[in-house]
């Protein structure tokens, strides 16, 4: 109810912005590109509309240059607030290029820059398609600083506006509305997509939620407490880089064979229980092949996750066994978000979001008291609702796909959220038929690992959408130096993707998608009603 609450006044001041209504009658025939900047649109500008041809294209702040055919792009910002300045592009495939059909992109990170490989991707499918700064520039948390509405803007208020909009441009460049809408996004972009199915569940008829970091308020609290767990009281971190593979390269070992083949990928990380201590040197010595005592503390304390002090409660989830460090790339361990900062991740949202206190000591943090106040004051800021009825009442589609070696975002929290979301939905029946989610063994934070970690998630959902086939599986690949080596499907959470017994174990169709046979966590929240 806060979060509706704190929408309703925030939009109060621009009640035109959201009315279709207020718009010319449809053309009958599309705008050229170069008239587009003569749209008036309230409390938005059109600061730009300029016919690019197809060819060699480099986005600003960009020295790579990308190929695309040939588009309008009009660059425009909206000021829903006094305070806002939310830029955003529309690129518009000329009318005998275009599928028909709009996709908005989701962003990264603390966003605060247009997502251009994303615009790119949808362009060449012919899709009319838009990104937006969401409001700010950069990828740290000043912006936030004395600017509530700007906070609002980040949190929800500009995706939304951006889509109205880009709509709106969309119609006039080509005479027509789109047929569908599309929403496609990974990491903060799956964030933003579940804040769309959330709260404005008309703005979509097919959504992309990967590897989302949805539970913003929380896993805040939980990178904070993950670089507490990994550094000494100087801040330096405990665990290096050597002793991560060691630690992923044990684990993996010890539980490759629970799902019933031995393959190099843990399926479900959640029935992996290898304890680091087993790799306790002896003697108290240190070297390559063991880990000192505090790397054995470090590395419970981040399988285990945060909870309270109080209670006991798991305030955010731990991260999975296996995710410490599966491949060379930074991104491709703990040390991106938990072992390399200087200073806890995402400490901005403590200094300027909620204390506005620049100053703020990360040490002082009271886990309860200051969780319960961000939660009260900051709720708007994290798309958790598990009631999607509002886009089910729309037909809309939400697919979900997350790495189980997620070392970002951990997979046992979206889990959480979709099981949360299968209860309040009415049961697995009642929301499988419109939300999806696909669990990706030995996938990392929206692409990479050892598992495979290349699928076409929009166009599962281009026949789910369009042609009612909801998707049974999605077929992944996994490649070295460019060359494809394994494929496997994904399957619908809960199933998981069994062996048949014969054929290739690097071929997809050797596998098929069953109820998962062994007892896990979940199972009675989530298994009953499913094949
Ligand atoms: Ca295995």
């Amino acid at each position: 109810m806060i979060r509706r609450t704190f929408f309703a006044l925030a939009l109060a001041s621009t009640p035109s912005l959201f009315s279709i209504g207020t718009y010319a009658a449809t053309p009958t025939n599309g705008t050229a590109c170069a008239s587009l900047a003569a749209l008036t649109i309230p409390s938005v500008t059109i600061r730009s509309a300029t016919a690019v041809p197809g060819g060699g294209f480099t986005p600003p702040g960009s020295r790579q240059e990308m190929v695309l055919p040939a588009f309008c792009r009009v660059e425009a910002v909206a000021r829903p607030t006094s305070d806002s300045e939310i830029k955003f592009e529309v690129w518009i495939p000329p009318a005998e290029a275009w599928n028909g059909k709009f996709q908005g992109v989701g962003n990264g990170g603390y966003m605060g820059s247009i997502s251009y490989p994303a615009m790119a991707l949808a362009l060449r499918r012919g899709y009319a398609t838009a990104s937006t700064d969401t409001g700010h520039t950069g990828d740290d948390m000043k912006f936030g600083q004395g600017h509530p509405e700007k906070i609002v803007d980040y949190a929800y208020r500009a995706v939304h506006v951006m889509t109205e909009t880009s709509k709106l441009i969309v119609r006039d460049a080509q005479g027509r509305f789109a047929d569908k809408s599309y929403f496609v996004g990974c990491s903060a972009g799956g964030q933003q997509a579940l804040s769309e199915a959330q709260r404005f569940p008309e703005d979509y008829d097919g959504i992309i939620a990967g590897d989302p970091a949805n539970n913003r308020i929380r896993q805040s609290f939980g990178f904070l407490y993950a670089w507490l767990a990994t550094h000494t009281t100087d801040g330096a971190p405990i665990i290096p880089q050597a002793k991560l593979q060691l630690l992923t390269k044990s684990a993996v070992d010890a539980c490759d064979a629970i799902d019933g083949l031995k393959d190099g990928i843990v399926d479900d990380p959640r029935k992996c229980h290898f304890d680091p201590a087993k790799l306790l040197c002896k003697n108290g010595g240190d070297d390559a092949a063991c880990l000192t005592q505090p790397q054995v503390d470090a590395a419970k304390k981040m399988y285990e996750g945060l909870k309270s002090p109080k209670t006991g409660e798991q305030i955010y989830t731990g991260w999975p066994r296996g995710s410490e460090s599966f491949g060379d790339a930074a991104i491709m361990s703990w040390r991106t978000y938990v072992m390399d900062p200087q200073e806890p991740m995402r400490l901005g949202f403590f200094k300027y979001f909620l204390f506005h206190d620049p100053n703020w000591d990360y040490r002082s943090i009271d886990w309860d008291r200051d969780l319960a106040y961000a939660e009260q004051k900051l709720g708007f800021f994290a798309p958790v609702d598990k009631d999607l009825s509002g886009l089910k009442k729309h037909g809309g589609k939400l697919l979900m796909y997350t790495g189980w070696m997620d070392p970002v975002v951990p997979p046992q929290d979206t889990v959480a959220y979709y099981e949360g979301v299968t209860k309040t939905m009415g049961g697995a029946e009642r929301t499988r038929d419109f939300a999806r989610l696909f669990m990706a063994p030995g996938m990392g934070h929206c692409s990479g690992g050892p598992g495979p970690n290349t699928f076409d998630a929009l166009a599962a959902l281009e026949q789910w959408v369009e042609h009612g086939a909801a998707p049974d599986k999605l077929i992944a690949t996994h490649s070295t130096n460019g060359k494809v080596d394994r494929s496997r499907p994904l399957c619908p959470y809960p199933q998981v993707a069994h062996y048949k017994g014969t054929g290739s174990v690097d071929e997809a169709s050797s596998f098929s998608c069953v109820a998962p046979t062994s007892v896990s966590p979940s199972k009675t929240t989530t298994t009953s009603g499913t094949r």
